[in-house]
């Protein structure tokens, strides 16, 4: 068995009962570890593809034994199990719930199915701010820089 591991992981949600939505997904993550921390949840404007509705956004840290990979497959089946379907709705659009795991301890790792640290983590303020409400002493290790201190050099966006 292997030592515990520290995920950090970002929520959102723009479709149905976002907040809701958010805590259900907190509900079900508890089968894939124990969640140490949340954040608040923030209300943001939509990034990227603008016209669709404002997302409810979120952080929680996961102590989890799974490896990086069986993780992902985990967050993938939550997603799944609550309607999400990346076959008919675009890729940028709106959804009932993302699961994105953006830190796994000190990781590096870029294969096709996942990339860590999350590729965008840095320069989204939407992830930043709930992360470095919990978090806000991790170095990325990429960056070489805290939560926190990536978060005062993100545009206002
Ligand atoms: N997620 C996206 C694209 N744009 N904008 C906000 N405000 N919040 C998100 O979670 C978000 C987004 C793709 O995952
Ligand atoms: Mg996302
Ligand atoms: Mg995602």
């Amino acid at each position: 068995m292997p030592e515990a591991s520290r995920a950090a992981i970002a929520l959102g949600s723009n479709l149905g009962d976002r907040e809701r939505n958010l805590r259900l997904a907190i509900d079900r993550m508890a089968t894939l570890g124990k969640v140490v921390a949340v954040s608040r949840f923030h209300n943001t404007a939509p990034v990227g593809l603008v016209q669709q509705p404002d997302f409810l956004n979120g952080a929680l840290l996961l102590e989890t034994r799974l490896l990086p990979l069986p993780l992902l497959h985990g967050l993938l089946a939550i997603e799944r199990a609550m309607g999400r379907d990346r076959a008919t709705v675009p890729a940028k659009g709106p959804r009932t719930i993302d699961l994105d795991l953006l830190l796994y301890d000190q990781v590096v790792l870029a294969t096709a199915e996942l990339t860590l640290p999350h590729p965008a983590m840095h320069d989204r303020r939407f992830v930043l701010e709930p992360l470095a409400e919990i978090a806000p002493a991790w170095v990325h290790p990429i960056a070489g820089a805290s939560i926190a201190s990536l978060l005062c050099l993100v545009s206002h966006v």
